[in-house]
């Protein structure tokens, strides 16, 4: 530790540890990786889950395909059953009462206008994709919990076998493969690349959903699919029977829709949306931190799993929507559409085939094109995505939130163990001989041990952990804070990024790194653990030090600690994207969310 050493002595160790640097980017992988090939992910084989299964009580598992034919069965029964009572007098009267629509405020619009068929094309083609890798972030962690808890056995729906009660089963490990149709990628841990079009198709289908929102009230448009009068239930249900006992109800869709139809489009545009969106930000550490008091009741998990039953909602309706424009008139239907007209032509008709072709071309090139081209998927969701992740990165976030009864009694293991000569022959003396290097931009560049670590200022706070992959849980931890390291060191104002250096390597090789934004560390949120609740640090959890960033998603926590370097830029570090699974797996450098 830095004492009241002579100047000389001090010099001659600041040039040791400015060999920080060299020492431990020599130990880096510097490839530059611009493929998804075989090697993927430490060459992670393709392993595919299982048909979903909802868990009733304590641990039956109910298989979700068993819905196929029991909605077959209760359609059937609904037809016979609606059938036969369209011809009571009774509900003969109710139909008569209620006809099946509401009556449209006076002088709403009719047909449907240019901008407003460009934008629900627009939506088309940014949801499929959004809803697609959706699905492949799912797959990263393949169960669903309604408690920020991710406690095997607990979840309420897995798309994956039981966990198997082996202490050495990662989250990465348990991940799943999805058919590259599916997913958006569909290679197995492709969560990196598929956040990219995640992201960056929610930017452009907000900004789509605002301008389409906006249009829709100045040109009175909004009254064709807002219920103005509760009588739209009554007729909802009058439209159901029609429907049901197969005598469909003539389509007026240029002029008003059918109750039903308007409901189903309300709850789309006006519930669904926004709950995509608030749900989707609800996964994040850094506002969940922020807005402590929401977050508590309605966590990661809970947030997770509405946002899952969003997208069970956005499948259903584009199945009906769909089947039924085409079952109830597809000409007409399709020129109200695609050709803003009223006629039977076939206009609307070819104009839906070649957009349909454009959607189906992005769908099927999608995939093949991600592992063609990972970076420039990342720079186009970082581009879009990049500033907003910047933005959440500067809440004020403070501790306190949880208290030890909230502590998860399972904390998923991640990431690849450390095994060289060095790290073994440390850990076997208990770490004795253990030095952290502290250097790079800093004034005072320091070799701490762990008593050197333990003198520095103590700091216990108990907080969530958020993966990337979707796991979570809560767990105390006690360390020296970043700040602390800050104060003893002194940075040169030169110095932007901070970069974590681990012991272990990243699944393909060369060691496992992280860069942070400087301005972070000072935040009473970042620090260097070496307890985990109450007791030291473990082996798997990163012994005998590792960083903890409450802020940021948890990958960017270096485990088994052997490094820190102050730096301008990350460019010149690893292969240059601040962080291991930047350079291999194209994460972002900023992961507020
Ligand atoms: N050295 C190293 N640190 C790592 C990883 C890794 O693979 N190697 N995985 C990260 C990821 S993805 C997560 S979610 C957390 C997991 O921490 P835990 O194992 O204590 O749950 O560690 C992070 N730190
Ligand atoms: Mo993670």
């Amino acid at each position: 530790m830095s004492g009241a050493q002579g100047r000389s002595s001090r010099q001659q160790r600041a040039e040791q540890l400015a060999e920080v640097s060299p020492r431990f980017r020599a130990q880096l992988d510097d490839r530059r990786h611009d493929r998804v090939g075989a090697d993927w992910a430490g060459g992670l084989p393709a392993q595919y889950g299982v048909a979903p299964r909802l868990r009733l009580g304590r641990d039956r598992w109910f298989n979700l395909l068993w819905l196929v034919p029991l909605a077959a069965a209760a359609l059937v029964v609904g037809i016979a059953v609606a059938r036969e009572i369209v011809d009571v007098p009774a509900v003969r009267d109710f139909m008569r009462t209620y006809p099946g629509e509401s009556r449209l405020p006076a002088g709403t619009p009719e047909g449907f206008p240019a901008w407003l068929q460009w934008q629900h094309w627009l939506n088309a083609l940014f949801m499929f994709s959004i809803m697609r890798a959706g699905l492949s972030i799912l797959a990263d962690h393949p169960r669903l919990y309604w408690t920020r808890h991710s406690t095997p056995g607990h979840e309420w729906l897995r798309f994956q076998r039981p966990v198997p009660d082996d202490p050495n089963y990662t989250a990465k490990g348990d991940s799943i493969t999805l058919p590259d149709q599916v997913g958006l990628p569909g290679r197995r841990h492709s969560i990196g690349l598929a956040r990219w079009w995640h992201f960056g198709f929610d930017v452009l289908w907000l900004v789509n959903g605002v301008v389409f929102v906006v249009l829709l009230v100045v040109t009175g448009q909004w009254a064709r699919i807002v219920p103005t009068s509760w009588d739209v239930f009554p007729n909802a249900l009058t439209t159901a029977i029609r429907y049901l006992s197969l005598s469909w109800p003539v389509e007026d869709g240029w002029v008003n829709y059918n109750a039903l139809q308007l409901l189903s489009y309300f709850v789309t545009v006006f519930i669904a949306a926004p709950l995509a969106l608030l749900t989707g930000l609800g996964m994040s550490p850094a506002l969940s931190t922020r807005f402590r008091r929401i977050s508590r009741v309605f966590s990661i998990q809970f947030a997770r799993s509405l946002h899952f039953l969003v997208l069970c909602w956005y499948v259903a309706f584009v199945t009906v929507h769909v089947s039924m424009v085409l079952m109830t008139g597809a000409l007409r239907n399709l020129n109200h559409m695609y050709a803003g007209n009223d006629t039977q032509a076939w206009t609307g008709f070819w104009v839906f085939l070649a957009t349909t072709v454009v959607l189906a071309v992005v769908w099927v090139g999608g995939s093949p094109f991600t592992y063609r081209f990972p970076r420039p998927v990342r720079r186009f969701g970082l581009a879009l995505f990049g500033p907003v992740q910047r933005w959440f990165e500067h809440v004020d976030a403070k501790p306190g939130a949880y208290s030890e009864d909230d502590i998860s009694p399972f904390f998923w293991p991640n990431g690849r163990t450390p095994d060289s000569e060095e790290y073994r022959a440390l850990q076997s003396d208990e770490f004795r001989d253990y030095r952290l290097a502290v250097g790079g931009l800093v004034e005072e560049p320091a070799s701490l041990s762990l008593d050197d670590l333990h003198r520095l200022e103590h700091r216990e706070q108990i907080t969530q952990h958020f993966c990337i992959q979707g796991w979570s849980g809560v767990a105390k931890w006690g360390g020296v804070p970043m700040s602390a390291i800050l104060d003893l060191v002194r940075p040169d104002p030169k110095a932007r990024w901070v970069v974590f250096y681990s012991f272990a390597e990243g699944a393909d090789g060369g060691l496992y790194y992280d860069a942070q934004d400087i301005e972070q560390m000072r935040s009473e949120m970042v620090m260097l653990a070496y307890d985990m609740n109450g007791e030291r640090l473990n082996f798997a959890h990163g012994a005998p030090l590792r960083l903890r960033n409450e802020l940021q998603l948890g990958f960017k926590m270096v485990k088994w600690l052997q490094g820190i370097e102050f730096v301008e830029r990350f460019e010149d570090v690893g292969s240059g994207l601040g962080g291991y699974n930047n350079d291999h797996e194209f994460f972002g450098y900023r992961q507020p969310i």
